[in-house]
């Protein structure tokens, strides 16, 4: 039974460890990797349920709503909504934030989330992803305000994501170490099959749109040339992989080692992904892996957001793949 390690008995250890040890973080974590199971669940039988396809709907990134994408957002919104120690939630379908109706006072904690990102990739079966992050709020004894949110990535207690793919795996980070679990449909529960994940210290793969390429700065063009014709030893035999779906791109990544970028452009010099619940978690948990995560020049976890919906260039993977594109940008000329 030593190894029948469950996610819950897995928080409660590391709750011990750090100062979340109040139970609440548990608790909150828990109902999170809670959502994240019927979720999977529906992903799994999409093409059943007839939940394929899309809403009709545009949200405030001006994306059309996928019947799932509303689904895992209501999901979590319903489950977070009756924790007491939770004041208000950020999501990614939603234009503003939304204070819970059990903790809107004295919840200690915010939670961000993107509730399907990759949700274009519904309808064709390809791995989607639940992105999450965990901010203590500064104070407590009134409603949460917008400005509660926009802390730097440094601040946050926790981040993770879960990834619908061949199976389905809930990953996540105290900032000390990260670690993976795979859902176990028979049982229900997440079993430790990922512990102490670690980035690869290899570019095996680099990840981004080259069909943007007319777009770039010269910076990204040099360094994506510089990695695809193999150009220095460290990028002998790095190949591509980008499948439109960040989750994925970046848990594939994290095992094999390399790098994701999606970096600013000519049409959108702020890049196209959002900092405050897509950057900053990956940002914590690929820096607790042993990587890093830039906008092009600066930290991300060091960034503050100007709203919940900011978009930054994401630069993420290994430390020396995120330098190299930075000495990039400064030599050849960023956006
Ligand atoms: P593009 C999905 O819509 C998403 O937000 C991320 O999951 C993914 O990495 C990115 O957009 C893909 O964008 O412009 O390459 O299709």
């Amino acid at each position: 039974m030593a190894d029948f390690i469950t996610l819950s008995r897995h928080i409660l250890q590391r709750a011990r460890q750090h100062r979340e040890a109040t139970g609440d973080f548990t608790i909150l974590l828990s109902h999170i990797a809670t959502a994240t199971k019927v979720v999977s669940r529906q992903v799994s039988r999409a093409g059943l349920i007839n939940v394929l396809g899309k809403t009709g709907e545009t949200n405030v990134q001006g994306e059309e709503v996928q019947k799932l994408d509303v689904i895992a957002n209501d999901m979590l919104i319903g489950l977070l909504d009756d924790l007491p120690m939770v004041a208000a939630l950020a999501s990614e379908e939603e234009d503003d934030f939304l204070p819970t109706r059990a903790g809107r006072l004295n919840g200690r904690y915010l939670v961000c989330f993107d509730p399907l990102d990759g949700s274009t990739n519904i309808d064709v079966n390809v791995t989607i992803g639940t992105i999450f992050s965990i901010f203590r709020r500064p104070e407590v004894g009134r409603e949460a305000r917008l400005q509660d949110f926009l802390q730097p990535g440094s601040a946050l207690v926790a981040a993770g994501y879960a990834v619908y793919g061949s199976s389905t795996m809930f990953v996540y980070t105290t900032g000390q170490a990260v670690d993976g679990f795979t859902l176990d449909p028979g049982v229900g529960e997440y079993l430790l099959s990922h512990p102490d994940m670690r980035l690869p210290d290899r570019a095996k793969c680099i990840s981004a749109n080259v069909s943007n390429r007319a777009l770039w700065s010269p910076g990204t063009r040099a360094f994506v040339d510089l990695v695809t014709d193999h150009a220095e030893p460290r990028y002998k035999k790095t190949t591509t992989r980008y499948i439109g779906s960040l989750v994925a791109d970046f848990h594939r990544n994290l095992i094999y080692g390399g790098v994701f970028l999606y970096p600013a452009d000519s049409a959108s010099p702020n890049g196209k992904l959002r900092l405050l619940y897509e950057a900053q978690p990956l940002a914590m948990i690929i820096e607790a892996a042993g990587g890093a995560a830039s906008d092009g020049r600066r930290r991300i976890l060091d960034l503050v957001p100007d709203g919940l919906h900011t978009r930054v260039p994401l630069i993420i993977g290994g430390k020396a793949d995120v330098e190299r594109f930075e000495a990039c940008e400064v030599e050849h000329g960023g956006t």
